[in-house]
């Protein structure tokens, strides 16, 4: 070890305290000055990273004497934290204030009224459609379904009407060129002939769907429209279970307690025959626009199911016997929600549509 005179040692500390001293007034003040996290982190580096000029000092601590060293090291050490300190406040509140900013920036008004989203929905027939499907799951039927293009089998000869009968005319009746007795379906009744064909009674079913008939377009009359027919096979059923059927339906369907009626009709399909009407729900029979001052609207056909028709599908009408009706859904619709024209339902306006 060369010798050194006394001074010389002073002089190396007091140097090294005074540089040590004035290193952290600079970081401390650059820290201060920082005003982003990137700048920050470059001073970071320049003071405290492995190259950076506390840790060369530090470093350079082992050349000093060691009666000097434990001061001047412990001071190093007490302006390490100092700058440590200063920058990790720095970070804390540059982080607090972008955070802060960000916030704002994305701040929601909760008060503001929300935009709504046209988000379309079922039409209103097919609502109608599922409205009578759950009040008819309610008492025990299923939904069945079947062809549109049907044959005059299905559509005429198995429900026991008759070729001179005039719904079977070109007038009444589309035909297609696929065939001289392929059809588009005048009512859904092909469907509960399939189903009692395949399936021994009892039977409860619902046929939903389109029917086409050669009409010239009016308000009240569309050469497609919709129904819903029913049907129940079962042994000893009696033309007043079909009454309390049908009572039950129509309440349900209304939501109201109103009287129903039957009056005498006609069907090749039914024997006896009859038409359902119901005491105008609106007005309750007192008389109203809706049902033309008459307090009763005219719903549907029904009737206890042809004999007939049960032998052409093989059910021995002397075992069983059933109960079956129809309904135009386009005229329930239009009573039920006041709609003055059948051509709306086919319009695809959106100002019509909207409201249901
Ligand atoms: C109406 C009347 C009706 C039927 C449809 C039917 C079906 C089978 C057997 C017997 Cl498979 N009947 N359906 C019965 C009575 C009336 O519809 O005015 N529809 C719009």
């Amino acid at each position: 070890m060369p010798w050194r005179p006394i001074g010389d040692i002073k002089m190396q500390s007091q140097e090294l305290e005074n540089k040590i001293a004035a290193l952290e007034s600079a970081a401390v003040k650059a820290i201060e000055e920082a005003d982003n996290l990137e700048s920050l982190e470059n001073l970071r580096l320049l003071y405290l990273g492995q190259k950076g000029e506390l840790t060369a000092i530090l470093r350079a601590l082992k050349d000093l004497d060691k009666t000097e060293k434990p001061r001047v090291g412990q001071l190093a050490n007490v302006v390490k934290q100092k700058i440590e300190a200063a920058h990790e406040e720095k970070r804390a509140r540059i982080y607090d204030q972008g955070l802060s900013s960000r916030l704002k920036q994305e701040a929601i008004d909760v008060t503001l009224p929300g935009s709504r989203l046209n988000c379309g929905h079922a039409h209103p027939l097919t609502q109608l459609i599922e409205e009578i499907n759950t009040i008819f799951y309610s008492m025990g039927f299923s939904v069945a379904e079947g062809p549109e293009v049907e044959t005059d089998y299905y559509n005429f000869d198995a429900l026991n009407t008759p070729a001179s009968h005039p719904a079977r005319d070109e007038q009444d009746t589309f035909y297609t060129n696929i065939g001289p007795s392929v059809l588009l379906r005048s009512q859904t009744s092909n469907v509960q002939i399939r189903v009692m064909e395949k399936q021994k009674p009892p039977l409860r079913i619902i046929s939903p769907g389109r029917v086409y008939r050669n009409e010239e377009i009016n308000a009240r009359k569309y050469p497609l429209f919709h129904q819903v027919e029913g049907l129940l096979i079962d042994r000893d059923v009696t033309f007043g279970q079909l009454k309390g059927t049908l009572e039950a339906f129509i309440q349900a369907l209304f939501k109201k307690p109103v009287k129903v009626r039957f009056r005498p009709d006609f069907f090749p399909f039914t024997e006896p025959s009859a038409e359902l009407d119901s005491q105008c729900p609106f007005c309750s029979g007192s008389g109203c626009r809706t049902c033309g001052n008459r307090g009763w609207l005219e719903l549907l056909g029904c009737g206890m199911v042809d004999p007939n028709v049960l032998k052409g599908v093989g059910i021995d009408p002397e075992e069983f016997s059933g109960f079956a009706f129809g309904m135009g859904l386009e005229r329930l619709a239009m009573l039920k929600y006041d709609i003055n024209d059948i051509r709306h339902f086919y319009t695809n306006d959106l100002r019509f549509l909207e409201q249901f």
